[in-house]
């Protein structure tokens, strides 16, 4: 007998094909007897989300069931990527789907290469988004991700002539099989209008009547945990529309104008922000952060009244992780409608308030901060200033009792900045409201404390905590590098370190031995293969695969020092050019890969991805160097090209001046990979030394606390030789376009903020050893499987259990289940 527990749909290969072949016929409506690799995709995607819909019931009406307190992860960026390969490598189901595909005549990897990216972030903060949605489902947490369905994500970098330039990305224009609109799931989000005080039941209430009203329409994606049942959900909202407050102006016989304000809703979710730490006041950005926080607490209090009626269990059932301040609104969100609609006492809704909410920052620096316009608030959300105003108001008047008169301390911790142009700073919001203030790496946890939240830090010690970042390895080892996944479970003996990655130490014992050295540098191999087909195909420049393939790929920023790499790129060929051959036949040679986006409106970026392509004109086209020395530029680097950049590396830079990264996670993905970093003591670098020891990467540059010093020796500090002439060649025109580039040499040469002139020694140190070490393929090899080994405590997986037990209070709940796995 068929049991309700039992799957309904059968993952034999057999059973697959017939799903597949049907939503050719009936989802893509093309004939099973002809179809292409695109409509192939599209019915194999749409078999995929039948069993994930399936799972993501089940885990539903499970928590349901068991009704543990739940985690809600408010961020407004989600970088997924693909979701094919992982979506069926989480289910376990895969190699059936190989099968079932190549008796239809399809290769499983060609259809996964037609899904386009979900770019629905800028960089470090919305990977890791996806990493922890990843690691959540794997660990069966109770949990749900919250953000908003751009319908444009990331833009698309296309170069031309060495310049950036940024097209829309319409990812969704050939449809999202991943997704399911619920048009039941809406709920209205109010904006703009005024608070009029009422008498309610002989009590004085705020009752805010809005300018307009959006409506928010949820959009599902199923996040399928690994060896698991548990399917988690990450809801998107979109704007659509109020049919309600329409009606109104149809009525009126402003046919045009009513249309035209239809359109405007739908305007609040159609574009994501490209920039990722600058605030520019715009009124659209605060709209959005505000549309899906509404929805998303809307969403939440509903879900709890389901099956609660008193909100002093609130806290018990709910935990609101806030993904940097974008979200912060919530805060006062939930007090909202706890005061204004639940008619809660404002000190017991605030003592509610103050035990759902973590907070996680991702900034370094103050400027980072984001401050929201008073005006421009008080506009778009009246009755929101009018509480951040109290909330802003009690707190102050609690701190002098605590503090005393001292009016800087005062105004330095003040939710309400009292400028030029007066702000409200949703960091100390956030601050004076959660629980737990969390850094996202050890050393950027102890800035945190000594530094950014002193102040707060000092009032409150036991509020701030550290959760160092983690990726996940089924997505950055078992998908994006197969070859690696096959030969770490064969030597490992067991795949249970895709769910334990604490198991890679196991690796150690065999660091030295030859055979596995062997199939190691044959997995590289793969993998580098991989990456210089794709560089042919994107450039045209042909590499040896016997050189070393050194990467710096992640957002171009000045902090990030790309430019140094560049230096250090000009000051390699020029050494070559000056070799004689028998000194030249001692290079290693190197191939270059360089990738990122520059925000758009960021000039200096761009200027380093035109230096880049400048330089690389003249370098691949120099045959005096041939194979010691390609570079080249990936354009629009994105997730999936990431998959098949980092298995393919064998080093990698990761040169941010010290204290400038908060924890960088791309370091974290080439680590597991086997790729040797050459890196500054930065971020979580500095807690990569302390699990594979200093002797198994390439550091150099100043430490964290000799930044200042050598700052204030400012623009005097001498230019080390080689670095003078590196820039010296640049200023005359050795690489062109020779005024557009002396900004960027006036730059190092000057104030020399991120000091690449007074770490340019090192770092050119730090080369040569790791030139040294690749030039001795055991000793490198080794390297890189202590790499490996060593990887384990930059998994997600350690990081959610972190916030889980640390800030959370959430347990794992498990569906039951003989197919978990
Ligand atoms: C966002 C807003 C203001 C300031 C900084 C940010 C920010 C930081 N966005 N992304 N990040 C990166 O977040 C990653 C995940 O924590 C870190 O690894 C990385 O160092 C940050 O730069």
């Amino acid at each position: 007998m068929f049991g309700l527990m039992d799957g309904f749909l059968k993952n034999d290969p057999i059973s697959l094909q017939k799903d597949i072949l049907y939503h050719v016929e009936y989802t893509v409506a093309r004939s099973r007897f002809s179809f292409d690799d695109f409509e192939a995709y599209q019915a194999l995607a749409h078999s995929v989300r039948d069993r994930l819909i399936e799972r993501s019931h089940d885990t539903q009406l499970f928590f349901k069931r068991k009704d543990p307190k739940r985690v809600y992860f408010l961020s407004l960026e989600f970088l997924m990527g693909r979701s094919l390969s992982n979506s069926v490598i989480n289910l376990g189901i895969r190699d059936q789907y190989a099968e079932a595909l190549s008796q239809l005549g399809f290769e499983f990897e060609v259809l996964a290469e037609q899904e386009g990216d979900a770019a629905l972030g800028n960089g470090g903060l919305a990977r890791l988004s996806a990493c922890q949605m990843d690691s959540m489902a794997t660990l069966d947490y109770p949990a749900w991700g919250y953000g908003l369905r751009y319908q444009y994500g990331l833009f698309r970098q296309v170069i031309l002539d060495g310049i950036q330039h940024e097209q829309p990305d319409f990812w969704l224009n050939f449809g999202n099989p991943w997704e399911t609109e619920r048009v039941h799931v809406t709920y209205p989000v109010k904006f703009y209008g005024t608070v009029e005080e009422e008498i309610l039941n002989g009590e004085k209430c705020n009752v805010w009547n809005p300018g307009e009203l959006v409506e928010a329409v949820a959009y599902d994606n199923p996040i399928p945990g690994y060896g698991t049942r548990n399917t988690i959900t990450l809801r998107l909202w979109a704007g659509k529309p109020s049919d309600q407050r329409d009606m109104e102006a149809f009525n009126t016989g402003d046919y045009i104008n009513a249309l035209v304000s239809r359109q405007k809703a739908e305007n609040i979710s159609s574009v994501l922000y490209p920039d990722d730490r600058s605030y520019q006041g715009k009124e659209l950005r605060l709209k959005q952060q505000y549309f899906f926080v509404s929805a998303s607490i809307q969403d939440i209090i509903r879900r709890f009244k389901d099956a609660h009626s008193n909100f002093d269990e609130f806290p018990d059932k709910v935990a609101l992780q806030l993904n940097d301040t974008h979200p912060s609104l919530a805060i006062v969100e939930v007090m909202r409608v706890l005061v204004d609609e639940e008619h809660l006492d404002w000190h017991k809704a605030w003592d509610i308030v103050c035990k759902l909410f973590s907070f996680t920052i991702h900034a370094v620096i103050a400027e980072g901060l984001e401050k929201i316009p008073v005006d421009l608030l008080g506009s778009l959300l009246p009755r929101h200033l009018q509480i951040i105003y109290d909330i802003n108001f009690n707190f102050v008047e609690e701190l002098k009792k605590r503090i005393g008169l001292d009016y800087d301390r005062l105004s330095r911790m003040s939710i309400v900045e009292e400028a030029a142009v007066k702000t409200i700073r949703m960091a100390n919001l956030s601050v004076v409201c959660a629980h737990t203030v969390n850094g996202v790496s050890t050393v950027h946890s102890e800035l945190l404390k000594t530094k950014l939240f002193k102040d707060f830090y000092e009032l409150w010690p036991e509020k701030f905590q550290c959760m160092t970042n983690g990726v996940t390895q089924r997505r950055w080892i078992v998908v994006s590098n197969p070859s690696l996944c096959a030969l770490l479970s064969k030597w490992l003996g067991t795949e249970a370190w895709i769910r334990n990655v604490d198991l890679l130490t196991g690796l150690r014992e065999y660091a030295d031995d030859a055979d596995l050295q062997q199939e190691w540098m044959m997995v590289k191999k793969v993998n580098k293969m991989r990456l210089a087909e794709y560089i042919e195909a994107m450039s045209g420049v042909k590499v040896s695969l016997d050189a070393m393939f050194d990467v710096q790929t992640k957002r171009i920023h000045e902090y990030k020092r790309q430019l140094l790499n560049i230096l250090g790129i000009i000051h390699r060929y020029d050494c070559i050019k000056n070799m004689d051959k028998s000194q030249q036949s001692k290079v290693v040679p190197r191939v270059c890969i360089i990738g990122g986006k520059a925000a758009p409106g960021y000039e200096v970026a761009k200027k380093i991805i035109k230096l880049c392509h400048a330089v690389a004109e003249k370098i691949n086209n120099d045959s005096d160097v041939g194979d010691l020395l390609k570079l080249v530029f990936i354009p629009d680097y994105n997730v999936s090209l990431a998959e098949v950049v980092i298995p393919g590396a064998d080093l990698s830079q990761h040169l941010s001046t010290a204290g400038h990264e908060a924890s960088g996670t791309g370091s974290m993905k080439f680590l597991m990979n086997g790729c040797l970093l050459l890196a500054t003591e930065d971020g979580s670098t500095v807690e990569i030394v302390e699990e594979i020891g200093a002797e198994n990467l390439f550091l150099f540059g100043a430490k964290i606390h000799e930044v200042p010093e050598l700052r204030e020796k400012g623009p005097a500090h001498d230019v080390p030789l080689q670095c003078a002439r590196v820039l010296r060649l640049i200023r005359d025109g050795h690489f062109g376009f020779q005024d557009y580039f002396q900004s960027l040499c006036d730059s190092v040469e000057g104030e020399d903020f991120y000091l690449l002139s007074s770490d340019f020694g090192s770092y050119l140190e730090a080369q040569a050893a790791a030139d040294k070490a690749f030039a001795d393929p055991k000793k490198w090899t080794k390297m890189s499987i202590l790499s490996t080994a060593g990887s384990g405590r930059f998994s997600s997986d350690r990081t959610i259990r972190d916030y889980a037990e640390k800030s959370w209070g959430i347990e794992p709940c498990r569906f039951p289940s003989e197919f978990d796995g």
